[in-house]
């Protein structure tokens, strides 16, 4: 049977399910990573699980969000996840060493292997042919204990690449063109490949930004071959051991096929306030741009800060510009200085930052009021920059450097010759920043440390047969994760405390949510399509969960934030006819009876309170309904293993 690469990996670790699309599927995982945002969580629901020594092949926790240290919380949850890491067997990356899956690319990832991490952005791996997805805390949690991961069998669709890629045009470009054909919505349900001539010009790390910004397109995950590219890149991270050739069948069968031809791409910028909102720089007019930002798990390998510093090489920046560099790992950070690079950056004006996600996730660096800042990252969600009016435009590292130099956002193509630049044919391996784990016996011994800000684990409760909930906030459609639970300097500290951080919640759409919530006890929300897309913090289903919120109905969802309202025990529907969703308004409410009868059909009827009857849908597995009605993961791993 001629299969897809995905197909053949997902062959390769089926635990449970068959792979016709849209049943559920049980996955082995071969590695998990984690971030410290996100990571907390994790760790505290493997503690809850039970089990002493995690049981993939390999385990990471990367500190790379949470590095500004306003105050003790954000370092006594390096040090949780320090302590929890060294006795349950996970490996540690300190903080500095780099962000996750910049780290994970160069020195972890395997060809042909599974990788579950608690951050969506975990796909970038699939630049190295490795099934990577994005996932919840939990469900990484479940993963590391030696639990399945589960999925719906996602659709197999195909990116075919022709042509070469024009001086100055870039993968980033490529990510934003395939945003623009797709949009937002247009990968869920769906497993990206990338094939054709055109991906064999593309090197590891910029294959990396493509399928790292499919999270973009709601995909599952994205996905390149394992090529002779592959085996070069591993071979100069001394990793040569690693690599597995890996292709789809020649007449594997796709449900989508795209095509792009890379010689007629130009420099995009993705305008705000949505990655598919995308538009020729060049036909942008004159936009003032008082902040440049580059780095990012999307564009910070060797490669763009390379790229950069060329361009930058001898010149200054605009008197107007505030430009921050953030190097994604230390090995790039080393080497750029060790070449000279480094240097270069800083004479033409740029402000180093450490190793870490920084300004991508609001931590630091915010724009000046209604400020334009050019960002190589890949969200520009409203107020994610921690300035709610800012601008924010996301477009590659020689678009950004360009508009660093003129203090315009400017088509780098203006600039004139292409700088050429030389990546080594080695790199700097120094893995000394990933602290191992205790051995089995040592760690027997080993106590966790836990600071004061770290509460425990939020708990679901069982769902009830029968509920009457009124309707605490009515939001529209893409509403993301950011509008949910945001992020930033502020918020982020309470990673590990849900009560703090749930005063927070949709304060971007409705400062009194959390309050009103809170008075009415139980409460449901009501959205449009899409609902949750972005980050996979599943923060956004517990610190609704903590305010008493026990169902969400939508248009329809992405796909790990309603894994994680599954997992905290939150019920997910759908309106059955979408004009449904015009007549409730906050404040109505509805009436659910007979639930666990009906959930298996996967229709409910509800009853507004003015009388009407309203159907809901949302198809759930045997297995979901289970953890429904335990009252969410952790209740259900625990019932499971009794
Ligand atoms: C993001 O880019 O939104 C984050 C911050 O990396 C999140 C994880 C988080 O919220 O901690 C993600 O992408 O999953
Ligand atoms: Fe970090 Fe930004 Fe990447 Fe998220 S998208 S992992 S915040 S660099």
């Amino acid at each position: 049977m001629s299969r897809t690469i995905a197909q053949k990996i997902i062959a390769a670790h089926l635990l449970s399910g068959d792979m016709t699309p849209g049943s559920e599927i049980g996955l082995r995982i071969d590695q998990t990573l984690t971030q410290d945002a996100t990571g907390t969580m994790a760790y505290l629901a493997l503690e809850n699980i039970g089990i002493p020594r995690v049981k993939t092949e390999k385990s990471i926790a990367y500190i790379d969000h949470n590095t500004l240290q306003c105050g003790f919380e954000n370092a006594d949850d390096h040090r949780y996840i320090q302590s929890v890491a060294r006795k349950y067997g996970v490996y540690f990356s300190r903080p500095g060493n780099g962000i996750c899956h910049q780290t994970h690319l160069e020195r972890f990832g395997k060809p042909g292997k599974t990788l579950i991490g608690s951050d969506s952005h975990t796909p970038t791996a699939g630049g190295l042919g490795m099934l990577a997805m994005g996932a919840g805390g939990m469900d990484v949690a479940v993963a590391m204990g030696g639990g399945a991961y589960y999925i719906t069998m996602p659709k197999m669709y195909k990116v075919n690449l022709t042509g070469t890629l024009k001086p100055w045009v870039t993968a980033k470009d490529i990510s934003l063109e395939i945003l623009r054909i797709l949009s937002v919505k247009g990968g869920v349900g769906a497993i990206v490949e990338w094939g054709g001539e055109g991906i064999r010009q593309l090197s590891v790390p910029e294959r990396a930004t493509i399928t790292n910004m499919g999270a973009e397109l709601g995909a599952t995950s994205s996905i390149f071959p394992s090529d002779e590219v592959t085996h070069a890149f591993l071979k100069a991270q001394g990793r040569a051991q690693d690599y597995v050739p890996l292709s789809s069948d020649p007449d594997a069968q796709y449900d989508k096929v795209i095509d792009i031809d890379l010689s007629t791409l130009e420099p995009l910028a993705a305008c705000p306030h949505s990655p598919d909102n995308v538009k020729k720089a060049a036909e942008l007019g004159r936009i003032a741009v008082s902040q440049v930002c580059i780095g990012s798990c999307t564009n910070s390998s060797l490669r763009d800060m390379l790229r950069v510093a060329a361009m930058l090489k001898g010149k200054k920046i605009a008197d107007t510009v505030s430009l921050s560099i953030s190097p994604g790992t230390r090995q790039v950070l080393t080497m750029l200085a060790d070449c000279g690079a480094l240097s270069d950056l800083i004479a033409a004006g740029a402000r180093i930052l450490e190793c870490a996600c920084g300004p991508c996730i609001g931590m630091g660096f915010s724009p000046a009021s209604g400020g334009v800042s050019v960002r190589t990252f890949n969200r520009n969600f409203e107020g994610r920059s921690g300035t709610r009016d800012a601008q924010v435009y996301l477009a590659s590292p020689e678009t950004a450097a360009a508009s660093a130099l003129t203090g315009f956002i400017t088509d780098p193509r203006t600039l004139g010759e292409y700088p050429a630049i030389t990546l080594p044919d080695t790199f700097l391996v120094d893995d000394s920043g990933v602290l191992p784990p205790a051995g089995k016996e040592e760690a027997e011994g080993l106590s966790v440390e836990r600071g004061p800000n770290i509460k425990p684990f939020p708990k679901g409760e069982p769902l009830p047969d029968q509920m009457t909930l009124p309707v605490s906030l009515k939001v529209g459609d893409n509403i993301t994760t950011d509008h949910i639970m945001p992020a930033g300097a502020k918020v982020l500290p309470y990673r590990s405390n849900i009560p703090k951080m749930a005063e927070f919640c949709f304060g971007v759409c409705d400062e009194q949510f959390p309050s009103r919530a809170l008075q009415l006890g139980r409460s449901c929300v009501i959205g449009g399509a899409n609902y949750g897309q972005g980050s996979s913090r599943e923060h956004a289903a517990l610190a609704p969960l903590h305010l008493g919120v026990r169902a969400v109905i939508t248009k329809s969802f992405a796909r790990i934030h309603v894994a994680n309202l599954i997992n905290a025990g939150i019920l997910p529907l759908t309106f059955e006819n979408p004009a449904d969703y015009d007549d409730l308004q906050q404040g109505d409410t509805l009436t659910l009876k007979n639930i666990h009868a009906q959930l298996p059909a996967g229709r409910l009827t509800a009853t507004t309170g003015s009388g009407k009857t309203i159907a809901l849908v949302y198809p759930l597995s045997e297995r979901q309904i289970a953890i429904l009605k335990a009252g969410g993961l952790l209740n259900y791993t625990k019932e499971v293993a009794q």
